[in-house]
C-alpha cells in the first residue's frame, strides 16, 4: 500500500518553493558518517535518504568524509567520545546548522543510535513543514523514559476494542505474513518517539498464553527483530495462570517454589530468543483474569515473583492497577468502583521490587470522555508508576466520530496532585522526577488495525501521532501538535492546516456535548459501548451507575454523605471536589448527586445544561461537516471523501444521542427546556 491514506503523517510532499529547495539542496546533497552503520543507525540513514528524496528529489549518498560542498554530518555520542559532556541523554539529539563562507553544514548528533533516529524524524518533520535552515538549531530529549504502545490484539486476528479492521500481527492463530506492514507500523511509532510495544492483548487467552513457549518464541522473535531496528523494545502480556495452563503445574501460587522456578526458566528461554526483551505486562485479578488473590496472596507477591524471574535479564514487570469488583450488586450503594485501584494498591506502597512498574489508567473508572485524574498518581511515593491512556476510542466514538484526545491527555498530565506540595503534576510523577523513580513513563492502547488508513477514521491518525509527540514533550500544546500533524499529513497549505486544527481542537468538547453529561460517564450500549443507552449499565454488575431518578442525578462520592472517594486525593483537591460550591462543573455528577434544578457554577441548572449541551453538540457536529466541506479541492479526493463520510455518520449519530439523552431526562424530570426546543 502506498496511498496518502496509508502513509499517514510520513507523507512528505515534494517542495514547490524553488528558493527553499535550492537552500535545502545545498546541505542535503551528501550524508556523512564515519563508520559502518547497522541496526537502528542504518534505519536512520535510510529514513533520511528516503525523506530527502521525497522532499527535493535527491538521494544523498552516504560517505565517510565530505569531499566538497555542504552536507549533513551524523554523529553518535559514545562514552569514549565523552558522554559525560552530553546533556541530552541516550535518546536525545542535537541539530546544528552552521553557515560557512564556502558552504554550510548540518550536524545531527544523537546520544545513541536511537537518538539519531529521533533526530532524523524531527529533521524531516521540520523540512517537510518548510522551516528555514536557520531554525535548524534544536536540542531535544524525551521527558519520559518508557514511551509505550499496548496492542490489544488477539492471536485469532481480532482486536479487543479495535475499530480499524483486524490485527496487523496475527491471523487465525499465526503471525501474519505481511511483515512490511509491521515494519511500516514501527516507522510510524518511532517517528513520534515511541520506544516500547506490547504486542498482545492484556486479556491473554489460550493461544497467546503459549507465546512464551519454545514453539511460539521464534515467531515472536521475528516481530521483535522488526521493532528493534526502529529502537522499539518488545514486551508480551502474560497470563498469570500460565504455570497451570501450559506448565503442567498444579498451582500458579506466586510463593510456590515450583512456580517461581517455572517463571525463571521461562524468562531464560525468552531471552535466548529475544536478548533485549522488555518484560511482561500483566492484567491480574481483573475482569476474571487469574491473579494472586486465588492463593490468598496480594499484588506485590504476584508482581515481585515475576520481577525476580526477569531481574537478571534487566526485564521489567508492568503490573496493571485496573483491579475492581466487576460482579457488583447495583443495589449496593456503598461499594464504589472509583475507589478500587487506590484501595487495592496504596497499602502495598514500598513492597514492590525496583523492576516493577504499576500501570495506572488516567482516571479511576475506565477511559470515559470525562473523568477526574486517578488519585493513585502521587499516592505511592515508593513505587514506580506509569500512566495508561487509551488511544483507541472505545468510549469516545469508536473512530466513527472525531474526537482528538490530546487535549484530554494534556489536562491529565498537567493535573496538580499536590502529593509533594503544589507543583506535583501528574507529568512529573510519570516522568519520574517527582520521586526520583528510575523506571516510569506512559503507555497507551493502540488504535490501529489492518485497514488502509490504520485507524479507521483518517483524522484519528492524529491521536496516535499526538500521543507520541505529547509524551515525548508534555509541554507541547495540543494545538501545536495538531498543526504539526496536519501539515505532515495533508501538506503545507496554511489555511487547510488551520481549519483542520480547529476541527480537531473543538472535537472533544463536541463529543462530550452530545454524550454523557457533567462527568457522569457511560450511558452507552452494553458490551460494544457504541451509541446511547442511558440505563444500559444502570442495573448491571459493572459498578458504573448514574442513579438518575425523578429528582436528580449523579454519584455521591463525598466523605460527608457518600462513598468517601474524595478523601483519596490530597488537599486542596479533597476540598475542591467535596463541595458542590467548588467542584468543577464538568465533573459535578462524578462527585455529587444533585437535583436537576441545582445551579452550576456557570449559572445554569443541571437540566438546562443537559439540554443546551446536547442541542449545541449536535449542531457542532454539523459544523464539523461544513468546515470539512470548505476544504474541497485542498485535500486529495480519496481522503476528502472518506472523512466527509465519517463526519456525516457522526452528525447523524449526534442527533440520535441528543434526542435519546434529552428525552430521557425530560421524561424523568418533567422539566421543560427553557427554549422550547423539540424533545420527544
Ligand atoms: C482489555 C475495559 C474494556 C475491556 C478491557 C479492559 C482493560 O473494561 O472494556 O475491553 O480489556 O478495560 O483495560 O483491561
Amino acid at each position: 500500500m502506498n496511498s496518502n491514506t496509508y502513509k499517514a503523517w510520513l507523507n512528505v510532499p515534494p517542495l514547490e518553493d524553488m528558493q527553499l529547495k535550492k537552500e535545502y539542496s545545498a546541505i542535503l546533497g551528501q550524508l556523512i558518517f564515519d563508520g559502518e552503520p547497522s541496526g537502528v543507525l542504518a534505519t536512520a540513514i535510510k529514513e533520511l535518504q528516503n525523506g530527502v528524496q521525497a522532499l527535493i528529489g535527491i538521494t544523498p549518498p552516504l560517505k565517510k568524509m565530505s569531499d566538497a560542498g555542504g552536507c549533513i554530518q551524523i554523529m553518535v555520542y559514545t562514552e569514549e567520545a565523552g558522554l559525560e559532556d552530553w546533556k541530552l541523554g541516550r535518546e536525545g539529539f542535537a541539530l546544528r546548522y552552521r553557515q560557512g563562507a564556502e558552504h554550510s553544514n548540518l550536524f545531527l548528533t544523537g546520544g545513541s543510535e536511537a537518538g539519531v533516529l529521533y533526530g532524523v524524524f524531527h529533521l524531516l518533520r521540520l523540512l517537510g513543514a518548510g522551516k528555514p535552515l536557520a531554525e535548524l538549531d534544536v536540542e531535544e530529549s524525551p521527558r519520559n523514559l518508557l514511551r509505550m504502545i499496548n496492542q490489544w490484539d488477539n492471536a485469532d486476528g481480532s482486536i479487543e476494542r479495535g475499530y480499524a479492521g483486524r490485527s496487523i500481527f496475527y491471523h487465525n492463530g499465526s503471525m501474519t505474513a505481511d511483515r512490511q506492514r509491521i515494519k511500516d507500523y514501527a516507522r510510524l511509532l518511532a517517528s513520534v518517539g515511541l520506544n516500547a510495544i506490547s504486542i498482545n492483548n492484556v486479556n491473554v487467552h489460550e493461544m497467546e498464553t503459549r507465546f512464551i513457549t519454545e514453539e511460539q518464541l521464534p515467531s515472536v522473535a521475528v516481530i521483535a527483530d522488526i521493532f528493534r531496528d526502529y529502537g522499539i523494545t518488545l514486551f508480551l502480556s502474560v497470563n498469570f495462570a500460565a504455570p497451570l495452563q501450559i506448565g503442567g503445574l498444579l498451582t500458579a501460587d506466586p510463593l510456590d517454589a515450583g512456580v517461581q522456578r517455572w517463571w525463571k526458566e521461562t524468562a531464560e528461554r525468552i531471552y535466548t530468543f529475544i536478548p533485549d526483551f522488555g518484560g511482561f505486562v500483566v492484567k491480574a485479578d481483573s475482569e476474571h483474569r487469574p491473579g494472586p488473590f486465588a492463593y490468598g496472596r496480594d499484588h506485590a507477591d504476584g508482581a515481585n515473583m515475576l520481577a525476580d524471574a526477569l531481574a537478571v535479564h534487566d526485564g521489567i514487570v508492568i503490573w496493571r492497577c485496573f483491579v475492581y469488583d466487576c460482579m457488583q450488586d447495583w443495589r449496593d450503594r456503598k461499594t464504589d468502583r472509583a475507589r478500587a485501584a487506590f484501595d487495592h494498591f496504596k497499602p502495598l506502597d514500598g513492597r514492590f521490587r525496583s523492576n516493577v512498574l504499576l500501570q495506572i489508567k488516567n482516571g479511576p473508572m475506565d477511559f470515559q470522555v470525562r473523568e477526574p485524574v486517578s488519585p493513585l498518581f502521587g499516592a505511592m511515593k515508593k513505587t514506580n508508576q506509569m500512566m495508561e491512556f487509551q488511544i483507541t476510542q472505545e468510549y469516545t466514538g469508536q473512530q466513527q466520530h472525531l474526537c482528538y484526545l490530546v487535549p484530554q491527555w494534556k489536562q491529565v498530565l498537567d493535573f496538580d496532585t499536590y502529593a509533594e506540595g503544589s507543583g506535583t503534576e501528574v507529568k512529573r510523577i510519570v516522568d519520574g522526577s517527582a520521586y526520583g523513580m528510575k523506571v516510569s513513563g506512559v503507555a497507551a492502547v493502540s488504535n490501529i488495525g489492518n485497514e488502509e488508513s490504520w485507524t479507521g477514521h483518517i483524522l484519528a491518525q492524529a491521536n496516535l501521532y499526538g500521543y507520541g509527540r505529547l509524551i515525548w514533550n508534555p509541554d507541547l500544546t495540543a494545538e501545536e501538535i495538531s498543526i504539526e500533524w496536519t501539515i505532515a499529513t495533508f501538506g503545507r497549505d496554511p489555511e487547510a492546516a488551520a481549519a483542520i486544527s480547529r476541527m480537531l481542537m473543538k472535537s472533544w468538547s463536541i463529543y462530550e456535548g452530545y454524550t454523557a453529561p457533567l462527568g457522569v460517564g457511560w450511558m452507552v450500549a452494553p458490551n460494544h459501548h457504541y451509541g446511547p443507552d442511558v440505563d444500559g449499565y444502570e442495573y448491571s454488575r459493572w459498578g458504573t451507575y448514574h442513579f438518575a431518578d425523578r429528582y436528580g442525578i449523579g454519584v455521591d462520592r463525598t466523605q460527608a454523605t457518600g462513598t468517601g472517594y474524595t478523601s483519596q486525593y490530597e488537599e486542596p483537591n479533597v476540598s475542591l471536589y467535596e463541595s458542590t460550591e467548588t467542584c468543577p462543573d464538568e465533573l459535578l455528577l462524578f462527585f455529587h448527586h444533585v437535583p436537576y434544578t441545582h445551579k452550576l457554577r456557570s449559572g445554569k441548572t443541571v437540566i438546562q445544561h443537559i439540554y443546551d449541551t446536547h442541542f449545541r453538540g449536535a449542531e457542532e457536529a454539523e459544523w464539523l461537516q461544513q468546515e470539512w466541506a470548505g476544504l474541497a479541492g485542498k485535500i486529495d479526493e480519496a481522503r476528502f471523501a472518506h472523512i466527509a463520510d465519517r463526519l456525516s455518520v457522526q452528525a447523524d449519530h449526534a442527533k440520535h444521542w441528543r434526542d435519546v439523552i434529552n428525552t430521557y431526562f425530560y421524561r424523568k424530570s418533567g422539566i421543560a427546556d427553557a427554549f422550547g426546543r423539540k424533545i420527544y
